[in-house]
């Protein structure tokens, strides 16, 4: 398998579940501005979307979307106990979080990554970002991972989002419970694996 990539981009969510569900993967770095990979090959053709993730499988899929793909590793390594069995409530749960995080936070990050969004854009953006992180304060203030006792690839998306507040500057010492999340899912060896690979830890 293949994973195309972007450093600290939203495809170290996929980056970090391959090794957490012990997977064989490869990994190739696109450029996002000039559409290139790293072995000179046009990634628009690859892929037509033009965004990362994208995983190539053994099979010869080219699978987007990153809680698909995450999703997809999961089933593939159901020894690694990352998502639940598929049909069941909660399963249906996971994807409930894993669209949450999609759609309520990682696409509401866009503005402050965007050097032409005004500053109301991101004003409205911060806004819209704080109100989830107020309401994920509570719920992880009462358990560990986002599923209850059962760490799952819900974590490794929300730690990899919430992991830009760095380089947007949003304070997230409101929310200490998040914090402590952010500090107990990035001391995962796997986790530590993924961000010393795209460069991201000495
Ligand atoms: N819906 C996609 C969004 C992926 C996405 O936003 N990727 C960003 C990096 S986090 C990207 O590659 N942006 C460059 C571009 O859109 O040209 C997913 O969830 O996988």
């Amino acid at each position: 398998m293949k994973l195309y990539f972007s450093p600290g981009a939203c495809s170290l969510s996929p980056h970090i579940v391959l090794r957490e569900a012990g997977m064989a993967f490869s990994l190739e770095q696109v450029d996002l501005r000039s559409k290139r990979t790293a072995s000179g090959a046009d990634y628009s053709a690859i892929n037509p979307k033009g965004y990362v993730p994208a995983l190539e499988t053994d099979e010869g899929v080219l699978l987007t979307e990153g809680p698909a793909i995450i999703q997809f590793v999961a089933d593939r390594a159901p020894g690694s106990a990352l998502a639940p069995a598929a049909g069941s409530m909660a399963r249906y749960q996971l994807v409930e979080w894993l669209n949450f995080i999609s759609t309520e936070i990682h696409k509401s990050f866009s503005p402050l990554f965007n050097p032409a969004a005004s500053e109301d854009m991101k004003t409205n953006a911060r806004n819209a970002i704080n109100k989830r992180y107020a309401y994920l304060e509570g719920i992880l203030g009462q358990r560990n991972y986002l599923m209850g006792e059962q760490f799952s690839v819900a974590d490794v998306y929300l730690f990899v989002i919430t992991n830009w507040a760095g380089p947007v500057q949003l304070d997230l010492t409101p929310y200490p419970h998040v914090q402590a999340f952010q500090a107990r899912i990035g001391a995962r060896p796997a986790v530590q694996d993924a961000l010393r690979a795209e460069g991201l830890l000495q």
